[in-house]
């Protein structure tokens, strides 16, 4: 059976980037492979967190994959400290990954921004450590949102790179499974911005722990331009944050964007954002409230992740040692 690997940083608020860009697709996939999903709190640090915060983010991502309908007694879920092989397989794999391949990472140019030189190393190699969280597992199918489509490609690289060094078919080369309207959801305050749990104004994304008046103001606040909405998808160019709200409607009501962009043809931005908050309240409420369900019991979630750690990290310790004898590690 094809296998799946895919993460999310326990960095803040979950938010419908997330929601729509990851998890959403996730739940319809789970029954078509076997799946390996993981709380990836060894790429949170590499920007500054609090502890106390970084455990509650774990325990919280852990509750929305939950509440969005992923099974943890069908799939895998952990947090990817409890697994070494991450780590370890990490170091052999940036052994063999050029300096080249990460200095073109836009994401590590974007997050170190113009204080480079005092950017860490585990921000730099985020992508080597990606692309072993995903080969630890041999994983066949990678679901993300278009941001991380170039990490992804490195990590097919990297996969490739260590099958040609050593002469092995040993890792299949993971493919990217970007779906839907929405893989790229922008921020409401700037429509050019992709929306980021790390954004500072917290107006620019919704969260899955907003509640049903915080959702409506957002999107009632949410930027515009001063034109009704098109009637067409190409009236949508050069208007980002029409095409933003438009793409979130699309997708939350699971239609074709042509479809929402004729409903709507020249509507005023009011009464679409009156339909939209309707909609986002209407699909996100029951999963906020039972995210509070599940955080109210931090045991269960832990016990979830504790099954998760040891299923995972039986098979990546399994992988690691047949990758170890390929490279020539005596195992005395
Ligand atoms: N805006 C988005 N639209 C669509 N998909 C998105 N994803 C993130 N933002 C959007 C997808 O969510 C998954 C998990 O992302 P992540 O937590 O690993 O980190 P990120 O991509 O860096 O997300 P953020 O919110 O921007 O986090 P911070 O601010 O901490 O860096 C991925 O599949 C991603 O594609």
């Amino acid at each position: 059976m094809n296998r799946i690997f895919s993460g999310i940083q326990p960095t803040g608020n979950l938010h419908l980037g997330n929601y729509l860009g990851a998890i959403r697709n996730w739940v319809k996939l789970q029954k078509d492979y076997e799946c390996v999903f993981c709380i990836v709190d060894l790429h949170a640090i590499t920007l500054p967190q609090d502890p106390a915060e970084l455990r509650k983010s774990t325990r919280e991502v852990t509750a929305a994959y939950i509440a969005c309908g992923i099974d943890p007694d069908a799939c895998t879920i952990f947090n990817q400290s409890t697994v070494s092989a991450h780590t370890e397989l990490a170091w052999t794999l940036g052994c063999l990954t050029p300096l080249g391949w990460l200095n073109r990472m836009t994401q590590f140019k974007d997050k170190a921004g113009k204080h480079r030189e005092n950017a860490g190393l585990g921000l730099y190699a985020y992508p080597v450590l990606m692309a072993a969280d995903i080969l630890a597992y041999k994983a066949t199918h990678v679901p993300v949102g278009e941001d991380q489509k170039q990490h992804l490609e490195l990590a097919r690289d990297i996969a490739g790179a260590f099958n040609a060094r050593y002469g092995v078919e040993y890792f299949p080369l993971p493919e990217p499974q970007i779906f839907g309207t929405a893989t790229r959801v922008m921020s409401l305050r700037d429509g050019t911005k992709k929306m980021s749990k790390s954004e500072e104004s917290d107006q620019s994304r919704i969260n899955l722990t907003d509640t049903p008046d915080m959702i409506a103001q957002k999107i009632k606040r949410a930027k515009t331009d001063p034109h009704n909405l098109p009637d067409s998808v190409e009236g949508l160019k050069d208007r980002p944050e029409a095409d933003n709200l438009l793409g979130i409607y699309a997708a939350l009501s699971d239609r074709a964007l042509d479809d929402v962009v004729a409903e709507f043809a020249g509507k005023q931005f009011s009464e679409f954002k009156g339909k939209l908050s309707d909609l986002a309240v209407a699909t996100l409420s029951p999963i906020t409230a039972e995210m509070n369900r599940l955080m109210a019991d931090p045991g269960a979630i832990d016990a979830v992740l504790r099954r998760g750690a040891e299923r995972a990290g039986g098979m990546a310790k399994r992988h690691l040692a047949e990758i170890y004898d390929i490279v020539g590690f005596l195992r005395p």
